[in-house]
């Protein structure tokens, strides 16, 4: 009998990311090569072997209800005219696309808005005195936002004006602040904060918020299957939503926060995995609401929990942030940045990471698996984002008991430390940075001490040194190179005098490029920004903060419109809005209120509308005769920095100030041929 050859089948081994490919930054790299010599996956390797449904990115696939999912993929010769495709109820494909963006900004409006109201909470029990743990330590900003939501700062008594007290007044706020989410009549109280002509383009349009709560309910209504069935109608909801987010739960958390937290002035820091130490304690922060965070920053720095960790044998407590909450705690503090949102995996994979501590967004459950292969104590800490996994300690946050739960967090990080292998490798990679500006700081460092203002702005723009303002915001996503366009825009902005206003994962990624110093001004930038950021010492890419910071670029832009020369209304602005990387929910949400506030704003990556043509194109040509902004996309780094820079040359001509912008690009020898 013939002898049967077994043959063994090859296992396959799983494909894993290049390092080189998937990042500009060689920290990233470093650890990444590390994670897979060490049989760590990351989400580099799952973005290789798990590609992403195009149907889905694109917009037009409905599983809005279980006769679906209905998949709609855009035809290759794909005609308007033609165009029969619809969902077993007959849902076309605008509506589809339609509904699943308002389901986005739903969403991400929820994200920021509830972290919102977490924070109007815990300003409620600090302003009964509930809680030892906060306070309010930005009385000015208390005074200066009462009025905003209804309350008076001062009262009459004997016929003498008298200053009302903080605490009546905190009180106050509190409640009128937890009504915005819910108040049965009205309308949002801080859109009479915008220029008059946007508030009367909103009431124009029908889209002022009511409360924030409800938009985002309207939102799953009006998508659940067989209501909302015109797309026009959906994206006025949308925007409704969106508003509520920008001029509603992202304001109310900035401002809230600055009372309570402080309000951010510029301050030095570090930024990238090489801020870790490997004779410290060390504990990064991830998530977004700086409630837990403030509190653990205050322990740490205690001579009880200093001490406690020399004890153990550890230099002192190393805090560092990734994330938005790294943003808060940078802004106010000063703590470093570990890194971005595509680095939370690599910072445990040091196997130096004592403990990371997280709460709400933008938390990889595979967090859990990484730190399963170190020592790293992973700990969540809000009642809704907990972790399946058996090794995921939860510390569940009580604003009342904030004090005691940080002293928990940060003694589990100190005794934790013992733990540590041998196996530890901390990249070098770090860079300086200068972050904390906010609307307050950006008036007081180009108005100086006498003058706080944004004259000199307005005036740089108007002379042209300053071509225009971007904001340059968002995440980072996997399916694209990490951080390299986020740099190329940004990079390409600033060399063509175009001033940056950077929040969220942009701002991390400019830190680590060294672009948030102002030094980089003369290397990065063009002349006139270069004269600029040298006169007054800022950065030309100026951090503003976390994504629910974006309100502060809203506000910072009404303070250029308020102070005169450069038209009446949001829209007639030099500006435009970026988000080259976007991944999350919550970038659309901002990028709606954007477009809804009269700003021109490009999308890298994917559009999520690109399947329903005539859906997106409502969206990047009608809003503008809308709003007076619009959507658009553009994958390539530099030709989306130069559609920016197209509009901005189109508003300076519009407002009449393009002439003196031709003036300064005069080199040397520009004026040695008039002359001649
Ligand atoms: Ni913004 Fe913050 Fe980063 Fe994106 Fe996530 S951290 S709220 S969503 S990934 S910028």
């Amino acid at each position: 009998m013939a002898e049967v050859k077994k043959t063994k089948k090859p296992v396959k081994k799983a494909k894993t990311a290049d390092p080189k490919a998937s990042s500009i930054d060689f920290a990233t790299q470093e650890m990444l090569a590390r994670a897979q010599k060490l049989g760590v996956e990351t989400v580099f390797d799952r973005a290789v072997t798990m590609k992403p449904c195009n149907i889905g990115n694109q917009g037009t696939c409905c599983k809005n209800c279980g006769m679906g999912p209905c998949r709609l993929p855009l035809p290759k010769d794909y005609e308007e005219a033609s165009d029969e495709r619809k969902g077993l109820c007959g849902a076309t494909a605008n509506t589809i696309a339609a509904r699943n963006f308002l389901r986005m900004i739903a969403a991400g409006c929820a994200a920021h808005s509830d972290h919102g109201r977490s924070v109007a909470e815990v300003f409620m029990s600090a302003a009964r005195k509930e809680t030892d743990a906060y306070k309010i330590k930005d009385e000015r900003k208390l005074r200066e936002l009462a009025p905003h939501l209804g309350v008076a700062t001062t009262v009459e008594v004997d016929g003498e004006i008298l200053d009302r007290d903080k605490d009546e007044i905190a009180l106050e706020v509190a409640e009128k602040a937890l009504a915005e989410w819910g108040k049965a009549e009205g309308e949002l109280s801080f859109l009479k904060r915008a220029p008059g002509p946007r508030y009367d383009i909103w009431t124009k349009q029908g889209v002022k918020p009511r409360n924030i709560d409800r938009e985002i309910v309207d939102i799953m209504h009006r998508t659940h299957m067989g209501v909302d069935q015109d797309y026009k109608n959906l994206m006025k909801q949308g925007a409704r939503a969106a508003l509520a987010d920008g001029w509603g739960g992202s304001m109310l958390a900035t401002e809230l926060q600055d009372i309570l937290f402080g309000t951010p002035y510029p301050l030095v820091s570090e930024a990238n995995l090489g801020v870790m130490k490997e004779d410290m304690v060390n504990i990064i922060i991830h998530g977004h609401e700086p409630v837990l965070s403030e509190v653990i920053v205050e322990v740490a720095q205690t001579k009880e929990m200093i001490d406690y960790a020399k004890e153990k044998g550890a230099k002192g407590i190393q805090l560092s942030g990734i994330c938005c909450t790294a943003n808060e705690i940078l802004q106010r503090h000063g703590v470093p940045f570990a890194g971005t949102f595509l680095q939370q995996e690599l910072a445990i994979t040091t196997g130096a990471c004592d403990a990371m501590v997280v709460d709400v967004q933008c938390v990889f459950q595979s967090l859990a698996n990484v730190a399963k292969c170190f020592h790293t104590k992973l700990i969540t800490t809000h009642p809704m984002a907990r972790m399946e996994q058996e090794n995921v300690v939860h510390v569940e946050f009580d604003e009342h008991y904030a004090l005691e739960d940080a002293k928990k967090i940060v003694r589990m990080a100190i005794d934790n430390f013992q733990n540590r292998g041998t196996d530890v490798m901390i990249p070098k990679q770090k860079a300086p940075l200068v972050a904390g500006f906010s609307v307050e700081s950006v008036e007081y460092h180009l108005g100086g001490t006498f003058r706080g203002s944004y004259y000199t702005l307005n005036d740089n723009i108007i002379n042209g040194r300053i071509r225009g303002v971007a904001g340059v915001v968002g995440c980072n996503n996997a399916r694209a190179k990490h951080n390299e366009a986020h740099i190329a825009v940004v990079k390409e902005l600033i060399k063509n005098d175009v001033i940056v206003l950077t929040t969220g994962c942009n701002a991390i990624a400019c830190a680590m490029e060294g672009l948030l110093t102002p030094e980089s001004a003369k290397v990065f930038c063009g002349p006139g920004l270069s004269e600029v950021c040298e006169t007054v010492g800022i950065p030309p890419v100026l951090s503003l903060g976390s994504c629910v910071d974006n309100s502060r670029i809203l506000l910072a832009a009404t303070e250029v419109v308020k102070a005169g020369g450069l038209g009446n209304d949001l829209s007639d602005l030099p500006a435009a809005g970026s988000a080259p990387e976007w991944m999350s929910e919550k970038a659309i949400s901002i990028g709606q209120y954007f477009v809804s506030s009269g700003v021109y704003t490009v999308f890298g990556t994917v559009f999520p509308a690109a399947g329903a043509p005539v859906f997106q194109r409502h969206l990047f040509e009608d809003m503008e005769q809308m709003y007076g902004g619009k959507w658009d996309f553009e994958n390539d780094p530099i030709k989306h920095a130069h559609k920016m820079i197209a509009h901005i040359d189109a508003k300076r001509k519009a407002l009449g100030i393009d002439k003196a912008r031709e003036r300064v690009l005069m080199d040397m020898a520009d004026r040695q041929a008039i002359e001649a």
